[in-house]
């Protein structure tokens, strides 16, 4: 069994900040895990408004708190984000992410994170990001 902590796994390099100031993650299982899939703490700041197309995984998102929206690109629907919400991009969809209040989510990718994956120019992550290990 693999048991972990966010507090202490925070304080690793497990937690990545992006580049683009939108978010961080603080990522629990990785690849190098072996389940087949990654889960990840995430924050989106306040104020964030961001595109991704996770082209090479698929992705479940979860909000644990705050409030905001995603948007699909290729209909322009949007949908409200909150506590217990739950989107899932079962069709690599491109979307637009925007946090009204600072989000926390759960979420899972399969195939897994690496762990020191950041968007692209697409917004994907690559499929062979480095690893965490030192
Ligand atoms: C909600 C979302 O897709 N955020 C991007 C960060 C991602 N969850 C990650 O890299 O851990």
């Amino acid at each position: 069994m693999i048991v972990r902590n966010l507090s202490d796994a925070n304080q690793t390099k497990r937690r990545i900040v992006s580049p683009d100031g939108n978010w961080e993650s603080t990522r629990l299982l990785l690849k190098e895990d072996q389940m087949g899939f990654s889960f990840h703490i995430t924050t989106i700041y306040e104020g964030a408004d961001f595109q991704m197309h996770y082209q090479n995984h698929l992705e479940s998102v979860y909000c644990i708190a705050g409030e905001g929206e995603v948007e699909t690109l290729a209909d322009g629907k949007k949908y409200p984000i909150n506590p217990g919400t739950v989107y899932i991009l079962d069709k690599h969809d491109k979307h637009i992410l925007r946090a009204h209040k600072e989000m926390t989510m759960a979420c899972v990718f399969n195939p897994p994170l690496n762990g020191k994956e950041t968007h692209n120019a697409e917004g994907a992550y690559a499929l062979e990001a480095e690893g965490i290990a030192e």
